[in-house]
């Protein structure tokens, strides 16, 4: 039978559709779900992964939501301060906010942290939009310009399974 392929398939343009939907306004996606419907009659599998909104600005790191599954992850992060800042996503068991800082920024070489993937500094009244695949774990999103860490540009963010 070639239906499980299909509906793997499928089931991987609806998570495509779904990131593309939530990143912009609608598009059309309802022919895969029928076939998906039935070849699963448990229903559809919920898409990993996720969407991820929120802002930076003096002095802190705002998202819509702090716990996602794994998976492709889009974060549309606007600047809404009044000067540059960036977005770097920090894996560590460091403490949210207590990364050990070297003069006014902490060490991105640190070994008990990984910068998993960044939005580079982007100005103010602007919005950056990012997807990187993140595995199960704790994270931080961040500013690390001098000084903004230590200022409060901190968010605890988790990762599950
Ligand atoms: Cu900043």
């Amino acid at each position: 039978m070639t239906e499980p392929k299909t509906a793997r398939r499928c089931s991987r343009m609806r998570r495509l559709a779904a990131i593309a939907v939530a990143a912009t306004s609608s598009v059309g996606v309802a022919a895969c779900g029928e076939d998906l419907n039935r070849t699963a009659p448990i229903g559809p599998q919920k898409p990993h992964g996720g969407l991820v909104t929120g802002y930076v600005t003096e002095w802190e790191v705002v998202i819509d939501q702090t716990s996602v599954r794994a998976g492709d992850v889009t974060f549309v992060i606007a600047n809404t301060g009044s000067i540059d800042h960036e977005f770097l996503i920090v894996r560590t068991d460091l403490a949210v906010g207590a990364i050990p800082l070297e003069g006014d920024r902490f060490s991105e070489d640190n070994e008990e942290l990984l910068v998993v993937d960044e939005i580079p500094e982007f100005m103010h009244g602007t919005v950056e939009t990012m997807t990187v695949e993140l595995e199960p774990g704790v994270y931080q999103v961040v500013c690390n310009i001098a000084g903004h860490y230590g200022m409060g540009m901190f968010q605890e963010f988790v990762v599950t399974a």
